[in-house]
């Protein structure tokens, strides 16, 4: 019969989907950290509470700098979308990051999803 014969495979296929799902669902995997930059005076400050980031958006200029500080009582990070900025999970401290390119930057806290922010960047 056919299903019979089929089965097997089936089974396979389904182990195999739920090998490579149950892999990504336990490594995240968040982006290398990158370096915070010294000694620039950014143009806007956010701060990182529980559990958000306050202000969520920021419109800077090309060159301008963003510091986020940690100043939750839980730790947080910043980690871009596309992984062009990413600072380590802390407790408390602050990142700078220089934005360089014109664009939308979206960034969460890698602990805590609901942790939205934006960066616009303008000429
Ligand atoms: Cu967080």
């Amino acid at each position: 019969m056919s299903l019979t014969k089929s089965l097997p495979r089936f089974t396979a296929a389904a182990a195999a989907a739920t090998l490579l799902f149950g892999l990504s669902a336990c490594a995240p995997a968040k982006p290398e950290v990158t370096p915070s930059a010294e000694g620039v005076t950014p143009a806007v400050t956010v701060h990182a509470i529980d559990n958000k980031y306050e202000p969520a958006e920021v419109t800077i200029k090309k060159g301008e700098a963003v510091t986020w500080e940690f100043v939750g009582t839980n730790r947080h990070d910043v980690v871009a979308a596309d992984g062009s900025f990413v600072s380590e999970l802390v407790y408390e401290g602050s990142f700078t990051h220089v934005f360089d390119e014109v664009g939308t930057f979206s960034y969460i806290c890698s602990i805590h999803p609901e942790m939205r922010g934006v960066v616009t960047v303008t000429e």
